[in-house]
């Protein structure tokens, strides 16, 4: 069985970069929680995704990915005729910035009818996102489903709110995210996220609000200052380690898989976060979401270092 199966839309990368002046594009491999399975994958958990990819070479190219990343793909569907979605990243002044081309992508096409329930019934967590369910209405219904689903078969459910305002307007996403968070344990906001998403300003407050719609376990990644990581009763700052940055696409990301591969060695969200932070932290270090994810021993030896 799986430690965690994580349900999103995967996206083909290309990062701007440039040679001798001229612009060029790094092909990679995107979409959060795609991201957030092959980081805790390299953590040494067990993981699992689900999906739609386009029956296309970008669609092979995931699949090829996953296995080569030891995430299991058995349940993905490979979409006749559809497309698998595609972004550019580009970087400006307040950092990074996303272009999508994923309208009517195969993911976009799921329904809950497509759902693999015996697998999200039998992994110990389901993750999934407020992109997951960002990008069409079928998607956001099968993460509700998904979510009751695991719930109901006493699985732990994560939910990162990657709250993406060019996919759907923000009255919108908080109803549908915050609808979805409050039936799910963890809960990974980003703290420029959930200041948008709840209004509030402080980390300790917003905390609390995730707290107060029921989860058990809130990680607020606050960037460079590390994590604000909550229980009932109980609240702690988790500093990073600085490192030089490149690039922080996926950073959330990578914090979201080491969590939880981490969580579920010691149950303890605290040492998580600390590790799931130097997981981040180095993730940054090269352009584009996946490429630079570290691995266990990476991780282990910079927090020894
Ligand atoms: O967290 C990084 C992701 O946002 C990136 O890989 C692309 O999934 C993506 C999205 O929809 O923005």
């Amino acid at each position: 069985a799986l430690d965690i199966l994580a349900f999103g839309e995967p996206l083909m990368e290309f990062a701007e970069t440039e040679r001798q002046g001229e612009a060029l594009y790094l092909p990679g491999f995107g979409g959060d929680t795609s991201n957030a399975a092959i980081a805790a994958a390299r953590m040494g958990a067990r993981v699992g995704y689900f999906t739609a990819v386009g029956s296309d070479a970008f669609g092979q190219g995931f699949l090829d990915l996953w296995d080569r990343e030891n995430v299991d793909r058995s349940s993905v569907k490979v979409m006749p005729g559809a497309r698998t979605g595609v972004y550019v990243i580009s970087y400006g002044p307040q950092g990074h910035q996303f272009s999508y081309y994923r309208a009517g992508s195969a993911a976009s096409l799921v329904t809950p009818a497509d759902l693999p329930l015996d697998v999200i019934a039998s992994a110990k967590i389901l993750h999934v996102s407020g992109i997951s369910q960002a990008i069409s209405t079928t998607a956001a219904d099968a993460c509700f489903a998904a979510i009751r689903h695991a719930k109901a078969a006493g699985a732990t459910v994560s939910y990162d709110t990657n709250l993406r305002l060019s996919l759907w307007p923000l009255d919108r996403a908080r109803a549908v995210i915050h609808g979805a968070v409050a039936l799910s344990d963890i809960a990974r906001p980003g703290l420029d996220d959930a200041q948008q998403l709840t209004g509030l300003d402080r980390a300790e407050d917003i905390c609390d609000f995730y707290l107060g719609l029921g989860c058990r376990i809130v990680a607020l990644t606050l960037g460079k200052e590390g994590a604000m990581v909550a229980i009932p009763g109980e609240r702690q700052v988790i500093p990073s380690k600085k490192v030089d940055a490149v690039d922080a696409s996926g950073a959330g990301d990578a914090f979201g898989g080491a969590f939880l591969a981490e969580w579920l060695r010691s149950r303890n969200p605290f040492a998580a976060a600390e590790f799931a932070n130097a997981a981040a932290a180095l993730s940054t270090r090269g352009k584009g979401a996946v490429a630079p994810l570290p691995r266990r021993a990476d991780v282990e030896a910079f927090l020894r270092a």
